[in-house]
């Protein structure tokens, strides 16, 4: 036993005698018991070891077909009352609900080991983090647990004896049958029951589970914010270093953007960009009133398509150690990996990511993919090249700016800023995106998603955005910027206009100047806009008509967006904040 913490021992003792497993293992995060672990998973099958020279520690794995992203549809957001799951959640009667899962635990862990998972979520010692205890039948959970988050003693240490707060997760893989498959959180008993899935989001509960769905439900109740954003740090030829928090929904460039290589153009000037996260932020007031960001997470999950040395050399770098792979494709002639987006040699020997050997360049041809679309690797932080410094610091990152964005083929502008807080949230509320492979579904629908937190929010969306409202007021004149940026304005013929990934930087010099108060801006009918000029475009081969074109708005396609706004917030009735439709009537009448 790693803890003396009754309120664990008890739970965990609930959880044994429900599953029956022939075995239980505490986790302690020793290296000793994660190779025996790593060795066992390697005999089973269940995870193949990779090139050593070329990728040392490195493992991989392959989930089942039909379970390979998130299940928006199997979600639950169980609370006592259905009006606090609200309308963008499915919801059931948490007792119910319980009744339907508790049969299904029923002995599901016979013939199988139960590990159980002590870990924090964020920094050893930060007032910021949480910690949870996840149980589960799976080696592959605890290996990428491992790093994901804080894993072992060091988490039981963090939550000390007497203490109740921690985050119980329940994961049982069982049989992947997808009509069975269930994703359920109970807000108000600290509760998360994940089974029939082995697949990343679905399982490793401290990520979207935890550090967004229960941790967004706690936030509202202890005044701060759990977040679907990146955290970067740009320092400037003088050392200093100013952060920005963005939320863009799954797959829509978070990592790209958080590990950015800056353009020539700033680089030989001296500025640096720093990563602290990826995918989650929880941010809180500071003693000095702005707000602090801290990334609760200690890796990356990260979709491995499209990262190659030109797009994302830091996110690549990450990957070469100690990495976990998952649904990519594998290369037979050196037992490395490869996916879709990393060169333009697919292996002529390659196994493809369901198992079955093929030769990569005709199966290609024949409109296959190698790697699945939403394929995952699971990189240690601090194998990033960039990783900031301040990336285990306890008190986090101040925030000068937050910023919104998502793919949006016309209608989003490159960049645009929020006349104020309260605007900023409507800004935020009004994000649409076309969805994409990280969760199962169509890919390339428009939907609206709210702060990219649409399958995030583990409440009614409508208090959601009155708690921004609230954390507004409360951070008065110290609260940051907010923006709206879109990466992805396409041509007349479907093709990207701005260049993107190392380039955003530009973006976001604009952004920091904002901030600063150092650079001008244009007032349009839905917020500021750079002058074209003020964009650099310095080693670029575009002109500032295309940048005049990126930033143009379309007011005919934006009286049609606030159609479809209105609809949206139709869905809230009484929970809507008069403040948001207050928004929506100006913005209207802006458009007029
Ligand atoms: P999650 O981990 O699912 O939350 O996603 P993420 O937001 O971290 O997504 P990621 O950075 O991995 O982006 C995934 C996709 O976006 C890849 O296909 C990238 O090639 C593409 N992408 C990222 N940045 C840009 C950009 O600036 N321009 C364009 N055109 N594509 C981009
Ligand atoms: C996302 O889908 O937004 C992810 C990957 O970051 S997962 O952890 O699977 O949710
Ligand atoms: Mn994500």
């Amino acid at each position: 036993m790693l803890t003396n913490n009754k309120n664990v021992l008890q739970w965990v003792d609930e959880m044994v005698a429900l599953c029956k497993p022939d075995k239980v293992v505490w986790i302690d995060g020793s290296e000793e018991q994660l190779n025996a672990l790593r060795d066992e998973a390697v005999s089973t099958g269940e995870m193949m070891r990779l090139n050593e020279e070329k990728l040392p520690g490195c493992l991989y794995h392959r989930t089942n077909p039909n379970d390979v992203a998130r299940v928006e549809d199997r979600t639950f957001i169980c609370s006592v009352k259905e009006e606090d799951a609200g309308p963008t959640n499915h919801w059931k009667d948490p007792k119910e609900m319980h009744a339907m899962l508790t049969p299904m635990y029923d002995g599901v862990m016979k013939g199988r080991t139960m590990y159980v998972i002590p870990y924090s979520m964020g920094p050893i010692g930060s007032k910021m983090s949480k910690v949870g205890v996840e149980v589960t039948d799976s080696i592959y959970v605890v290996l990428n647990m491992d790093i994901m988050t804080r894993m072992g003693k060091q988490a039981f240490v963090q939550l000390g004896d007497t203490s109740n707060d921690f985050v119980r997760g329940l994961h049982a893989k069982a049989d992947i049958d997808p009509e069975k498959r269930y994703i359920v959180h109970f807000p108000e008993e600290n509760m998360i029951c994940s089974i029939n899935s082995g697949y990343g989001g679905n399982v490793l509960l401290g990520k979207k589970c935890f550090a967004l769905r229960i941790a967004s439900y706690q936030g509202k109740n202890e005044g701060w914010m759990a977040e679907h954003m990146l955290i970067l740090g740009i320092e400037n030829p003088q050392g200093e270093v100013k952060y920005i928090c963005a939320a863009f929904p799954s797959a829509c460039g978070k990592t790209n953007l958080a590990m950015l290589i800056p353009p020539e153009v700033y680089a030989k000037k001296g500025y640096k960009v720093w990563t602290v996260g990826d995918d989650i932020a929880w941010l809180r007031q500071g003693d000095d009133g702005r707000l602090w960001a801290i990334n609760p997470e200690n890796g990356f999950f990260g979709v491995a398509p499209g990262t190659n040395v030109k797009s994302n050399p830091n996110a690549l770098h990450s990957t070469e150690k100690n990495t976990i792979f998952t649904n990519v494709a594998i290369n037979n002639d050196d037992n490395a990996v490869w996916w879709e987006g990393l060169d333009k040699n697919p292996p002529v020997n390659a196994t493809e990511w369901k198992g079955a050997k093929v030769n990569g360049p005709e199966y290609i041809a024949d409109g296959n993919k190698l790697a699945h679309p939403n394929s995952r690797f699971t990189a240690p932080a601090k194998n990033c090249p960039c990783i900031s410094p301040e990336f285990d610091n306890p008190k986090g990152v101040p925030i000068s700016a937050i910023v919104f964005g998502g793919r949006r083929a016309k209608t989003a502008p490159l960049v645009y800023q929020s006349f104020d807080w309260k605007h900023g949230v409507f800004v935020g509320s009004i994000m649409a995106s076309e969805t994409t492979a990280a969760a199962a579904g169509a890919v390339g629908v428009v939907r609206r998603d709210p702060m990219a937190m649409l399958p995030f929010c583990g409440y009614n969306m409508g208090d959601y955005w009155a708690h921004w409202l609230e954390m507004g007021e409360k951070l008065g004149d110290k609260a940051p910027k907010i923006f709206n940026v879109n990466w992805f304005r396409t041509d007349d013929e479907g093709h990207f206009i701005w260049p993107g990934f190392g380039d955003n930087m530009r973006v976001l010099m604009w952004i920091l100047n904002r901030c600063e108060g150092k650079a001008d801006a244009v007032e349009t009918a839905i917020g500021y806009e750079p002058k074209p000029e003020d964009i650099n475009i310095e080693g670029l081969d575009i002109t500032v008509d295309t940048i005049k074109d990126l930033l143009s708005v379309d007011k005919g396609l934006w009286k049609e967006d606030a159609q479809g706004i209105e609809e949206f917030y139709s869905k809230f009735g009484s929970k809507l904040p008069a403040e948001m439709k207050k928004q929506l009537d100006e913005l209207k009448a802006r458009l007029a």
